[in-house]
């Protein structure tokens, strides 16, 4: 149970330098989502998706996580009750900025999965078709992330943390992708507080009671005072 349950999305990275989805020189500008984000994608060309996520793996360790991800790990560390992050990013910012309660639930670049035997091991920095799985010793390597069609993880324990919070919050996420986009609904319905910080509205902003636009590394610590205070 977490008092406060966090759900960030591109835009909580995006001051960190990494890029976010839907801005016009965004990541699915460069590429087709469904290219690069499906298991049909990954089917059709296993090699430019190991590129791809190997080109995010490499941005991701290039960045350092900014005031925003620090402020969360403030928040969890100094608030009674306790703060889970669920993040629909794959880039391990939030944990490098402090934060210990974290759920992926998109997967994270961290991370490689066996398309034979769901095997799970941490991933090399650069991964390749040719990769074969330690556990069946297959050509199946596939980076552990969820892509469209799949289901994201740990769903049922997000539900239980958001329809017993106090607070839920979604920062930097353009409620474009479900099931994240569904949150906030379901956090009103359930009686909870519910507040976006964003640079503008997303596309589920009526489903907030409360609204905070501005860059995530001044509204997100601004917040987090105020919570604290
Ligand atoms: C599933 C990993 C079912 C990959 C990702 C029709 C209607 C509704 C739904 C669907 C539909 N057709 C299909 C679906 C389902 C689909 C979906 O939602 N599609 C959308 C596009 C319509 N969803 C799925 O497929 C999901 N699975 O539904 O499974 C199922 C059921 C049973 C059994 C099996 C399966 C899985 C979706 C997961 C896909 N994987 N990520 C990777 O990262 O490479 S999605 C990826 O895109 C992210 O993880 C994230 O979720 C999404 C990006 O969104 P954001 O993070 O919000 O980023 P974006 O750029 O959009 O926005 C950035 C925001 O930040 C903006 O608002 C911007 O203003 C703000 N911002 C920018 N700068 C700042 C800032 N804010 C603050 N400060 C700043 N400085």
């Amino acid at each position: 149970m977490s008092r406060v349950v966090i759900l960030t999305g591109a835009g909580i990275s995006a001051e960190s330098g990494l890029g976010t989805f839907r801005a016009e020189n965004g990541l699915w500008a460069q590429h087709r989502v469904e290219d690069v984000a499906t298991p049909e994608g990954f089917r059709a060309n296993p090699a430019l998706v190991h590129q791809f996520y190997n080109m995010r793996r490499a941005e991701s360790a290039g960045a350092e996580p900014n005031a925003a991800h620090i402020a969360l790990a403030r928040l969890e560390a100094e608030l009674a009750g306790g703060v889970t992050v669920v993040t629909q990013n794959v880039d391990d910012l939030h944990e490098r900025g402090g934060s210990q309660n974290i759920i992926h639930m998109h997967g994270a670049l961290s991370g490689s999965l066996c398309a034979a035997c769901d095997h799970r091991w941490p991933s090399v920095f650069e991964t390749s078709p040719l990769d074969t799985c330690p556990s069946c010793g297959t050509q199946a390597t596939r980076p552990d992330i969820v892509w469209f069609g799949e289901m994201p993880y740990q769903m049922e324990r997000i539900y239980r943390l958001i329809q017993q919070a106090e607070i839920f919050a979604a920062i930097g996420t353009s409620g474009n992708v479900y099931p994240a986009a569904g949150f906030a609904h379901e956090a009103r319905r359930t009686g909870v507080h519910t507040v976006e910080l964003n640079l503008e509205p997303s596309m589920v902003v009526n489903d907030f009671t409360e609204t905070r636009f501005g860059p995530a590394t001044q509204t997100v610590p601004d917040w987090v005072e105020e919570l604290l205070g």
